[in-house]
């Protein structure tokens, strides 16, 4: 089951496509989706937009395009979007939305659960005053990747959404791993995404297709989003081959996110029973465990994870002294103990 003889638990975007997506892949009707006459495409971009609740999709090449494109649709140069302190469009996307929109992001603390306080983003809003940028954008991320995969709730979402409408700003859910976050709720998809004004998920994380996202939103909204896609290169050609794949991901992926929920579980609790590691299990809700080095172990993330590779498991330092590691379908729960026994010896040796 594992990935290149290695217990690769450094993201899920490591997951390769599955025998029934190879197929579906092989046997995918296409055409030019320029002229929207990918068929393909134009199933997976309806399927995914019936998922989560809103009126129409749009294939872009990865969950970094989906935010700029939703961004670039939103907001005009000038304008000013509102954004978690620890979000991945404010840390890991190469400061897109300023670089290629012209867009100001300004960051409130994001809370150890994932969310934005709406006293803080209130507090960030801009009144009148030609001195100042125009508040236009909120964006919400879940699962919360930096946070420890955690999870928002519908009842956030609605209130966060409610909020902006309220005073007249849009909301965009970088929803990656959305499902994830459906999953470890028992809810439909749907009450984490439907009050949004736009929504990216990923089928190319823990759905295991090998490239793509879908931006959902209004009609209206994705017509003109379409424009921004191709304006940033991101027209999708014969792209049915890979829309295939996230069909089978959508139609057969979602529902077994649990056990990666549960193999992140068992995972964190082999961890906290390490000495010298330290883990805070109230954040585990989806497929992610960060953990951290005790201040008294002697060498730093890098080293831990370069020791922990030479027992056949990877995981990623994402601090001096923070890893994570990443459940997905390419990873048993045998892995798991294994995994835990390596990492014990790691921080021994
Ligand atoms: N995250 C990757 C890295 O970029 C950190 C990972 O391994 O977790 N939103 C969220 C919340 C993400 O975690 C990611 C990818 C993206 C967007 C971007 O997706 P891609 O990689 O498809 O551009």
């Amino acid at each position: 089951m594992s990935l290149n003889n290695y217990i690769d638990l450094r993201s899920d975007t490591l997951t390769i496509p599955t025998s029934t997506m190879r197929e579906a892949m092989a046997n995918a009707i296409v055409g030019d989706d320029v002229f929207g006459e990918d068929p393909t495409i134009n199933k997976l971009q309806e399927m995914a937009a019936e998922r989560v609740g809103q009126e129409a999709g749009l294939f872009v090449s990865s969950g970094t395009m989906g935010n700029l494109v939703a961004m670039l649709t939103h907001c005009q140069r000038g304008d000013e979007m509102i954004v978690g302190d620890q979000a991945h469009i404010y840390i890991y996307e190469a400061g897109s939305s300023a670089a290629v929109g012209g867009i100001h992001p300004r960051s409130v603390p994001n809370q150890a659960d994932g969310t934005l306080k709406i006293e803080d983003i209130k507090a960030v809003i801009r009144s009148q005053d030609d001195h100042f940028p125009i508040t236009r954008l909120i964006t919400l991320e879940n699962t919360h990747n930096r946070m420890g995969g955690t999870v928002l709730t519908p009842a956030y979402t609605r209130a966060v959404a409610e909020f902006a409408h309220g005073h007249a700003i849009k909301l965009h859910i970088d929803g990656a791993r959305i499902f994830n976050a459906a999953v470890a709720l028992n809810v439909d998809v749907k009450q984490l995404t439907q009050d949004a004004d736009s929504v990216t998920f990923c089928l190319s994380k823990g759905l295991g297709a090998p490239v793509g996202s879908v931006l959902c939103g209004s009609r209206e909204f994705i017509r003109l989003a379409r424009r921004r896609r191709k304006m940033i290169g991101g027209g999708m050609r014969q792209g049915g081959i890979l829309a295939a794949a996230g069909i089978v991901a959508l139609e057969q992926m979602v529902d077994r996110l649990r056990e990666d929920h549960a193999n992140a579980c068992l995972l964190a609790e082999g961890i906290a029973g390490i000495p010298g590691l330290r883990v805070n299990i109230a954040t585990v809700q989806s497929n992610m465990v960060y953990f951290e080095l005790e201040p008294d172990v002697p060498f730093d993330a890098t080293e831990l994870c370069r020791r922990a590779g030479q027992h056949r498991v990877k995981v990623l330092p994402t601090g001096p002294r923070r890893i994570r590691a990443v459940t997905h379908c390419w990873v048993t729960r045998e892995e798991i103990a294994e995994a835990v026994q390596a990492l014990g010896q790691c921080v021994n040796e």
